[in-house]
Formats: C-alpha cells, sequence, structure tokens
C-alpha cells in the first residue's frame, strides 16, 4: 500500500468550475453521467498535459471531450482512476458510468440501506460514484438530476435547491438541484426513498425564514421531536455565540440504518446514523438526547466550519474536526451543566486519547502520513484537536477568540485552508505570537507537565517548579502550555495571589503560561500555607504530575473552588487504591463520599461524576505496568467496599430520588436519575431487598433511562433475575434496532467467564447483522473497548473472538474492521503471554488474502 505524505501536497494542476451529474437510480445498475467544466489552474505550474480524475468500482460506459467521443489511445483506466492522455487548458468532460449500490456494503459512495438510496462520500467516496478530481481544494458548484421509480423512491434528494421536479415516462419522475455554493466533492449528498417528514421552520435574525426537513423511516416520526429541537437550538447558538447564520434557504436531515460513524455534514443534507436522530424518553436514554443534541449541532455548526471554509488536504482534518467539536463541546455547556461538560469531554480524552497518543498509531491533531485516511478520524485529530482550539480560547479569551474567528473567515470564506492559515487569523486579530504554540499541531503523544512547589513565609512567595517532558519521538521542542490556577487555604478558602510576570493582581484564579522545558513561576502575596490547585478546567491535554499527599488530595476533594478540580482530585484519591495499591485509602474515600452526597448544597450531576469509579481503560493507561488483573480485581474491590461502608447513604438516595425521579428531560431530572441509578448499581452489593427493587424499577420503568439501567446492573451483577428481565426486555424492543443495539451492548460488556458463549449465540440472533454497524459496534467493540477481563482473557479466546471478526468484516466493510482493529492498540503494554495471544491473532488477520489498506495499516504498525 502507498503512503501519502502531508510535505508532498501540490495544488491541483485543473480546477473544475461546474459539475453537471445525472442519476438513474437503479439498485444494481444505477447509471452516473457527469459533465465537467474544467481548466487549468492558474496556480499550477501549467506544463502538465495530461489529467488524472479518480474513480473506483465504475463501468465506464461512455468518455467525450468537448462533446468528441474518445478512442482507446486517448485515456487509460486501472484500478484507481482514469488519465485523459491530452488535456487542452478549458474542456469540457464527458462520462457516464454503471454502479452497483445494492452490492455496497462497504457504505462508502453511493450505497443502498433500508429500501433507500443514500450516500456517504467523505473521505475520498465520491470516487466510487463518477470519475472526479477527489479531493477537498478542487471546489465546485454543483446541477444534480435525480431519475427514479416514483412509486418506490417518491422522495429524491441532493445538495442545496431544489429547482425543478416532474414526471417520466414508466412511472418515473425527477428532481434537479442546484447548490450556489461551491463545494469539494466530499460534501456532496444524493437521498432516494420513501420516507416519513417532520417540517419546521427557523427565522434567522436577518429575518430569513429556513425550511426544516428531518427524514425519518416510516413510522418513526414520534422519535424526531427532539433532533428537529435540538437544530433550532443549534442555529440560534450559532447566531448568538458566533454570529453565524445559516446560508441556504432549507436544511435537511435524514436518518439511515446503515452508516459507518456517526454523522455527515453533507451541505443542505446532512445524513445522519439513526443512532444520533431517533429518540423518545421510552426509547433513548438521557445520555441518548445529550448525544443526539451535540451531533445534530456538531455537524449545523459544520456549515461554517468546514463547508464554508473546508481543508487543503485531509491532512488538515483537524482544521474543520478539532473546530467544529469544540464549537459543540461549547454547545452543550451551554445547553447544559459547563461543569459536567467539562469532565465527560476529558474522560474521553483521558481515556481514548491518551491511550491512542502512548499507541502505535499516534499522531499528531495535524498528521503527516497515512495510507487509507478514513484511519485518521480519531480522538486525536478531533478530541485533542478541540483541545488545541480550547487553548487558543482560553489564551485569547472569548473576545479575542471571537475576533479571530471573523477574520478567519474573512480571509477564508469560500476556499480550502490549513491549519497554519487559522492559526495566523488568531494570531493576527489579537497580536499574539503562536509560534511556539504550533508544536501542539505537529508533535504526538502526551506531555507530562510535573510541578514541584515550595511556600516562603516570609516572602509570601510561593514558588512553582514546572517541567514538561514528552517522550514521544515526534516531539523534541517544549509546548506553550495554559495553566489555569488557584490557592486553596487550610479553611477552605481561595487565597488570593499576584504574578508581576503574569499581569496577575490580587487574584483567587488566574492563567499562567509555561512554555520552557523547566520553568519556575513565583506567585507573591500569598498570605498563607496553601495547596495548589492546577491545571483548572483541564487548559491543557497533558499529564499532570504534582506530588499531593493523600490528606491533600481529600481535602481537594471536599474544597477545591473549582469544579472540575475538585472532581479530578477524587479520581486521584481512588487511583491511590486502583494502581498505587494503598489499601488503607479506602476509608477516606468512603469518608469524602459520604461528606460529598450528604452536602445539600452540590449538584446532582456533579455527584453522580465524583462516585464513578476511574474506568478500566484509564486505569490500564496510567498504570505504568499494565497490571490488568490487578487493576480489575482493586477495581471489583473498591466499588464493593464503597457499596457495603455507605450501605445507608446509598439507599437512602435511592429512595429519595426514586420518588422524586419523574418523567422529565430538563437537567435537574436528567442528574436525579444518573445519581440514583449509580446509588442503585453501589446497593447491589450490599441491600437485601436490591434485587426486588430492580425488578420493580424494570417493570415500572417508563423511560429507557430508567429500563436500561435495571437490565444493566440486573445483567452485571449476575443477579439472578438477569435472564428473564432480558428476555423480557428483548420481547418488548425487538423490533426496536437502535434498542436492541443497548441490549446486545451489555451483554456484550459483562465480566463473566460465559460471556463469549453469550456472544457466540447473539451473533446468530436474528437482531443482529454483521453487515449493519450499529449492530457491530454494540456486540464487538463494546466487548473489546469495555469488557476488560473477557477480551483480555489469558486464554486469547477474547482476542481470537475479534481478530475473526476483523477477518470477516473486512471482506466487505474495510472502515469497520480497521476501527475494531484498533482496539488491539494496547497490545505494547500488556504482559507476555497475552502479547503473544494477540500477535498470533493480529499474524492471522495480517495474512489474510486480499486484506484491505485500511485494517493493514492500523494492524502491521501494532505489530511493529
Ligand atoms: N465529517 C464526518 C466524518 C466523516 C468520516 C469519514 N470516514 C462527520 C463529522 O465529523 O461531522
Ligand atoms: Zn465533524
Amino acid at each position: 500500500p502507498v503512503t501519502h505524505y502531508r510535505k508532498d501536497y501540490l495544488p491541483p494542476d485543473f480546477l473544475i468550475e461546474t459539475v453537471k451529474l445525472k442519476f438513474e437510480l437503479d439498485p444494481n445498475a444505477t447509471l452516473v453521467s457527469s459533465e465537467l467544466m474544467l481548466r487549468r489552474n492558474p496556480q499550477s505550474d501549467g506544463l502538465a498535459q495530461k489529467l488524472f480524475l479518480n474513480g473506483e468500482g465504475l463501468t465506464l460506459k461512455a468518455i467525450f471531450i468537448d462533446d468528441e467521443e474518445l478512442t482507446e489511445k486517448d485515456y487509460d483506466i486501472d484500478e484507481s482512476g482514469l488519465t485523459l492522455n491530452r488535456v487542452s487548458d478549458r474542456f469540457v468532460l464527458k462520462t457516464c458510468v454503471e454502479i452497483d449500490p445494492a452490492n455496497n456494503a462497504a457504505l462508502e459512495g453511493l450505497y443502498v440501506s433500508g429500501d433507500k438510496f443514500c450516500t456517504q462520500c467523505e473521505a475520498e467516496g465520491f470516487r466510487k460514484i463518477t470519475f472526479y478530481m477527489d479531493r477537498p481544494d478542487v471546489l465546485a458548484e454543483f446541477f444534480v438530476r435525480i431519475e427514479a421509480d416514483k412509486t418506490q423512491y417518491p422522495l429524491l434528494l441532493s445538495n442545496g435547491n431544489k429547482l425543478d421536479s416532474g414526471d417520466l415516462s414508466e412511472n418515473k419522475h425527477y428532481t434537479e438541484w442546484h447548490d450556489p455554493f461551491l463545494k469539494p466533492c466530499y460534501l456532496f449528498a444524493l437521498v432516494a426513498g420513501d420516507l416519513d417528514l417532520l417540517a419546521d421552520e427557523f427565522v434567522t435574525h436577518s429575518g430569513r425564514k429556513i425550511a426544516l426537513e428531518l427524514y425519518v423511516d416510516k413510522g418513526k416520526l414520534d422519535q424526531s421531536q427532539f433532533a428537529m429541537e435540538s437544530l433550532k437550538n443549534a442555529m440560534a447558538w450559532d447566531e448568538k455565540r458566533y454570529n453565524l447564520e445559516y446560508d441556504l434557504d432549507l436544511y435537511m436531515i435524514v436518518a439511515v440504518g446503515d452508516f459507518n460513524m456517526g454523522a455527515m455534514e453533507n451541505k443542505g443534507l446532512n445524513i445522519f446514523n439513526t443512532k444520533y436522530v431517533l429518540a423518545n424518553p421510552a426509547t433513548g436514554t438521557d445520555q441518548d438526547f445529550e448525544n443526539i443534541e451535540s451531533v445534530i449541532g456538531h455537524e449545523y455548526f459544520h456549515n461554517w466550519t468546514g463547508n464554508r471554509v473546508t481543508c487543503r488536504d485531509w491532512f488538515q482534518l483537524s482544521l474543520k474536526e478539532g473546530l467544529t467539536v469544540f464549537r459543540d463541546q461549547q454547545f452543550t455547556e451551554d445547553m447544559r451543566s459547563k461543569a459536567v461538560k467539562r469532565i465527560d469531554d476529558v474522560k474521553v480524552i483521558r481515556s481514548y486519547q491518551f491511550a491512542e497518543d502512548a499507541g502505535p498509531m499516534a499522531h499528531p491533531i495535524r498528521p503527516d502520513a497515512y495510507i487509507e485516511m478514513n484511519n485518521f478520524y480519531t480522538v486525536t485529530v478531533y478530541n485533542k484537536g478541540a483541545e488545541v482550539i480550547r487553548m487558543l480560547h482560553t489564551l485569547l479569551g472569548e473576545e479575542g477568540f471571537q475576533k479571530g474567528m471573523s477574520l478567519y473567515f474573512k480571509r477564508h470564506d469560500g476556499s480550502a485552508a490549513t491549519c497554519d492559515d487559522f492559526v495566523a487569523a488568531m494570531s493576527d486579530a489579537n497580536q499574539f505570537n503562536l509560534d511556539q504554540f504550533k508544536y501542539w499541531y505537529s508533535q504526538a503523544g502526551t506531555p507530562t507537565l510535573r510541578v514541584d512547589y515550595d511556600y516562603d513565609e516570609s516572602n509570601q512567595c510561593l514558588k512553582l517548579h514546572f517541567s514538561q517532558n514528552n517522550a514521544h519521538e515526534s516531539a523534541s521542542e517544549p509546548y506553550f502550555i495554559p495553566v489555569k490556577l488557584g490557592l486553596v487555604g487550610t479553611k477552605g478558602n481561595q487565597v488570593s495571589f499576584s504574578s508581576a510576570e503574569f499581569g496577575l493582581t490580587n487574584v483567587e484564579e488566574g492563567l499562567i503560561i509555561v512554555t520552557q522545558p523547566n520553568q519556575t513561576v513565583n506567585l507573591e502575596g500569598v498570605s498563607e500555607e496553601v495547596i495548589p490547585s492546577l491545571l483548572r478546567d483541564f487548559t491543557a491535554p497533558v499529564k499532570l504530575d504534582i506530588n499531593y499527599s493523600d490528606q491533600q488530595l481529600a481535602y481537594l476533594f471536599a474544597n477545591d473552588g473549582n469544579t472540575f478540580n475538585r472532581w479530578d482530585a477524587g479520581q486521584r484519591l481512588m487511583q491511590r487504591f486502583l494502581i498505587d495499591e494503598e489499601d488503607s485509602i479506602k476509608e477516606s474515600i468512603a469518608e469524602a463520599f459520604r461528606a460529598l452526597l450528604n452536602d445539600q448544597s452540590i449538584d446532582n450531576a456533579f455527584k453522580a461524576r465524583c462516585v464513578q469509579i476511574p474506568d478500566l481503560k484509564t486505569l490500564f493507561e496510567n498504570d505504568p505496568n499494565g497490571r490488568i488483573d490487578s487493576l480489575i480485581e482493586r477495581r471489583k474491590t473498591l466499588k464493593k467496599f464503597l457499596g457495603i461502608a455507605l450501605e445507608d447513604t446509598w439507599s437512602r438516595l435511592y429512595n429519595q430520588l426514586h420518588r422524586a425521579s419523574d418523567l422529565d428531560l430538563d437537567g435537574v431530572s436528567v442528574a436525579n436519575r444518573a445519581l440514583k441509578n449509580a446509588s442503585l448499581d453501589y446497593m447491589a452489593f450490599s441491600s437485601e431487598q436490591h434485587e426486588a427493587i430492580v425488578i420493580k424499577q424494570f417493570e415500572d420503568a417508563k423511560l429507557m433511562t430508567e429500563e436500561l439501567s435495571a437490565f444493566s446492573i440486573a445483567n452485571h451483577h449476575e443477579l439472578e433475575v438477569a435472564s428473564k428481565i432480558t428476555q423480557a426486555f428483548y420481547d418488548k424492543w425487538h423490533s426496536e434496532p437502535l434498542v436492541m443495539d443497548k441490549w446486545l451492548a451489555i451483554q456484550a460488556s459483562v465480566d463473566s467467564l460465559d460471556t463469549l458463549n453469550r456472544i457466540q449465540t447473539l451473533r446468530h440472533d436474528r437482531v443482529f447483522n454483521i453487515k449493519n454497524p450499529n449492530k457491530v459496534r454494540a456486540l464487538f467493540s463494546t466487548f473489546a473497548a469495555l469488557n476488560f477481563s473477557q477480551f483480555h482473557r489469558i486464554d486469547g479466546a477474547g482476542y481470537r473472538l475479534i481478530a475473526e471478526a476483523i477477518i470477516e468484516i473486512d471482506e466487505f466493510n474495510n472502515q469497520v474492521a480497521a476501527n475494531l482493529a484498533k482496539q488491539f492498540s494496547s497490545a505494547a503494554k500488556l504482559d507476555d503471554a497475552r502479547k503473544m495471544h494477540v500477535q498470533q491473532q493480529l499474524k492471522k488477520v495480517i495474512d489474510k488474502e486480499n486484506l484491505s489498506k485500511d485494517v493493514f495499516e492500523v494492524v502491521s504498525k501494532t505489530l511493529e
């Protein structure tokens, strides 16, 4: 397989001015006619005599240049595309190709899901539809005509505005679309089918009426309202916070059941995984609603950050993704609880992104090389990318950041840009030098920020000694690290301080910047002995290494003035037991929990986060020795201990909140349910009536959050009633695919020797379908990602299950197979016995005939 390098970028030799596409839809033989107006790129060297157009799996039916049919010597075709052997400065290329959407199980290009046609083109799927310059820096004006059977496909959609529609002979009809905004082909979309419509309207701040259309499978309208509300909220939010208004007169969203990822921001016609659209309180959990709101927001926000300004090349992916994730995080923070959202986002960084940065696929947020671009839609590019944008926001402030955004749009609207362009706009708009900051874009790996401190009472000075350290080979330069901090005094008070160097005078919280490998920061006017509370709100994606005593951690957990750091202190305290194996500390954890849970002034959403023991992925990442068995055991021990030690507290909370919980979806109700169900989970270790309570909650449940918690607790605690509940859940929900995903996922994550057998049975159940990515993720990815004990079985049987699934799936869907292969990325850290099993399984995968480059890239790097 070929490796592509960022340093090799060259502007395209030709540009495409307009594209006219005609689709004659037929599941097995769709005809795609294309007319491209090409002209030489004034920015190129002007020498190219040949032109290459990408095209894969296309059967050429006809080809013309300027209305002249080409003969065989005029062009060459191979498995990657079409070369035109002699081209002039300006010409029209017409082609007609045939494709087979019904047999496209890769779900890339044009494919059939259920009874409808849909597309997925990002990153490089458009080349499976027609011959084209499939690269994001070729922006064109699209005209699209779709023809299809009128009965089967009453709805024919594409990007932009509908220009025309009408009937044709043989019960066919057509629609014609025009997208006035120049776009790269990865934003092209087409949908055809028979769907239900939820229609609404949004009036923009300048008074324009936008038609909103949400299309779902027949019969699912009762699960579509929340998504529509989320869309309207997102539109209003982007106007208010970013002053960005929607630009077309129509915004469409279509939900499809077979989708490789979450959703896609195609101009004016988003295509979504049903998982991020469909939910009502009976079918979707509180978490589902939050996810829907955030993904609907994310795709909507791409209209400006991604579509109006797109990426010059795929190495720049974080330009749109990091920025848009940051924007969707802000949206959720503003809609819900800012502190709790921050905790949830940091958990993703610490459990998944830090692991990726430490593993075989580590890459900077702007990668330098790839074999298969689809492998780089990662937590690093997305979530660490968002952390990098957040640091800019922290450094420049809301106003400065918005100034930078305005300049960015002023400079780059309607074009394809780079990460450097973005940083330059931020820097120029604020006269802020970001040269050193840019190492965040070019270096991989997670830096450790070590801090020591000493207090000089006579001078009222606190000295903070920072040293930064990054083990990754790509990282030789020190980072520019914003550190928000405060000082906690002995009476739980926030102690003020000053710093001439950083322009802070008598503040209780302030921002300092660490730029040197070793750096001392003096805080003056510190009137008493304090505990520094550093990196508040996780102002940089680093590992903070500071030597607190157990007492200091417990103290910060109770008293830190920053909600995020308070939570973090609790997490660190628990790791003293889980990783550092300090047995005696469990008493102080219980004490700290009791104090927290009894404090009426604290919000229940925060409490629910605090009582969550760090997950095994995070623990494994943080444990220098990756001792799987010990981490699993100690985590169980701690949970059980806390269950018993706080027996009264859990059941009091459960009873209190159970009464309080209702059918509402507002923040307080969601928080109450979260804490209540966390309590029920702990109660399983003590309360005798526990099983009866679980059964009752399951039977009475009107909300999926309630029903699923009971179902999950019954399974995870292996209660006697578990199999009955599992069956009842199935009987009730077997015809709701999204609910069945939950049913599969919970069973796949049970820590029991029997789980492998269970999975073998489940994969033959009629609700399972290996061609459906949601099902694969529910059963196999959940098992590998969340079921530590069984995936890492010492006999290697867990690894074998996943390796065999990868081999099976790679036959038809490379992207899903490659994603599953990433589950082996922690291999290097495993003990020898497990490592040997992983290697054995991965060798089997790499030896597979016709292995995709997607899986090859992941597995070959893992085996290195
Ligand atoms: N841009 C798409 C992701 C495309 C993934 C291609 N393998 C969704 C998003 O980030 O909004
Ligand atoms: Zn995105």
